[in-house]
């Protein structure tokens, strides 16, 4: 067997790159370890950058996003027992982001390839990227028991953080970056209204807690939790309980308590391997990058890798140049690493180290007091909110 480009994954990076390649006339085939319900069942993000937004209009996959979403103008910040509003459109020209979630947007890739009649293999085995350092790279996997081989020009690493496709760099030609925090978040769903209109981002000295939503009745609320607590440990009600604590007042009595249908523990990561290519192969979103989903980017950054790479692949298509693939690395790391820094910056400032003392407290109030008071601290957090320029 024989196509254009093989993608590992069928994430949120490797469906939206299918599609846009799909859209230019290039060849695709997607190799996924799981099975597509799966995948569907992975609760993660739920708000999208304009550019984003943009992107899967592109790819002919946003009217369902256009009718359930929710466009949001801005988003509050909670501390010292008071909401403060940052103005995301007002700071930015307009810019807003949209609240629609990544099981959705998933939802909408996967059914588009579908009907595209485009090839998603599922359930395959030890999929292994081969060949990459020359001019014919392929891809081999196991299904049924029965070994196959794809050849290609090209192998897009779209698996995510635990793939294959950045282990099968070679160990000397990779650098990786890390930082991991001390404290994980606790995550529900419920089939609840949300407590406010907008997102609510809390300080509070027992913790983070963060107040979204999936629409007008599902609630998605997180708090920081301790790295080794389990699920088992937290009750709906210690949960709902927590959450009211670490709110001010106003927003604390509008909670809506009600049984939660997902409940998940994830730990906080910052995570960069350098290049993003090597040779015919790329690593695209949460293969090559992680942050911690404070700042709200991880989805948002695969889309930007996934839309510099169809640039590129499409350029070497269409026009035979390879000035595109040549530059993606630098290009997707370039506005990687504002996105790690502005998460990395949010996380500090929100979440209580094991070792803030009232000393660091005040420090993050003050910090915030500034942040929320000056007109150019709100604007430079709005902005990169909202998503940088791609
Ligand atoms: P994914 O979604 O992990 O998909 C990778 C796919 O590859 C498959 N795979 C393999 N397939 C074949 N062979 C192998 N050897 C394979 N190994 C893995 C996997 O089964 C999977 O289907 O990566 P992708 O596509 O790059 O997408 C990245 C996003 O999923 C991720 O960045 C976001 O979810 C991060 N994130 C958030 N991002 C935002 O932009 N906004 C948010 O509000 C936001 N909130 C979050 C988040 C992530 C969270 N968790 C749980 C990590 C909230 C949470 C709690
Ligand atoms: C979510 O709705 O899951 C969500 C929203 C904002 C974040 C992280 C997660 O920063």
């Amino acid at each position: 067997m024989r196509t254009q480009v093989v993608i590992i994954g069928s994430g949120p990076s490797g469906l939206l790159l299918g599609q846009l390649l799909a859209n230019s006339g290039i060849d695709t085939v997607i190799l996924e370890r799981v099975d597509r319900d799966y995948v569907l069942g992975r609760v993660r993000a739920g708000v999208l950058e304009q550019g984003m937004v943009d992107l899967l209009d592109e790819a002919g996959c946003g009217a369902r996003m256009h009718a359930e979403g929710l466009p949001h103008d801005g988003i509050s910040l909670a501390f010292d027992s008071r909401l403060h509003r940052i103005d995301l459109a007002g700071l930015t020209g307009g810019k807003r982001v949209m609240v629609y979630g990544q099981t959705e947007v998933t939802h909408d890739l996967m059914d588009k390839r579908e009907a595209a009649g485009l090839t998603t293999v599922y359930d395959a085995k030890n999929v292994l990227p081969q060949g990459f350092d020359t001019d014919t790279p392929f891809v081999t996997y196991e299904k049924d028991g029965v070994t196959h081989r794809i050849g290609c020009d090209f192998i897009a690493g779209c698996d995510g953080f635990h793939g294959v496709s950045r282990k099968s760099a070679p160990a000397g030609a990779i650098k990786t970056y890390e930082r991991a925090y001390p404290f994980g978040w606790l995550g529900i769903l419920a089939e609840v209204p949300p407590a406010d209109h907008e997102l609510i981002y809390a300080n509070h000295p027992r913790g983070f807690a963060l107040c979204s939503m999936r629409s007008a009745h599902r609630s998605r609320y997180y708090v920081q939790c301790p790295l080794d607590d389990k699920v088992e440990d937290w009750s709906d009600d210690r949960f709902w309980d927590e959450l009211r604590r670490r709110l001010p007042p106003v927003a604390a009595e509008r909670v809506v308590t009600g049984a939660s249908f997902e409940k998940s523990i994830a730990p906080l990561r910052s995570f960069v391997a350098e290049p993003m290519r090597f040779g015919r192969m790329f690593l695209v979103g949460d293969a090559a990058h992680i942050v911690p989903p404070t700042g709200a980017k991880g989805l948002n950054l695969a889309a930007s890798d996934v839309r510099y790479l169809y640039w590129g692949l499409r350029e070497f298509y269409q026009e035979r140049s390879t000035a595109g693939v040549d530059a993606y690395s630098a290009r997707a790391l370039s506005r990687v690493w504002k996105a790690v820094r502005f998460s990395w910056w949010m996380t500090t400032m929100l979440h209580r180290f094991p070792d803030t003392d009232d000393f660091g407290q005040r420090i993050q109030e003050a910090e915030l007091d500034y942040l929320v008071h000056s007109e150019a601290a709100s604007a430079a957090l709005a902005e990169n909110y909202v998503g940088l320029p791609y």
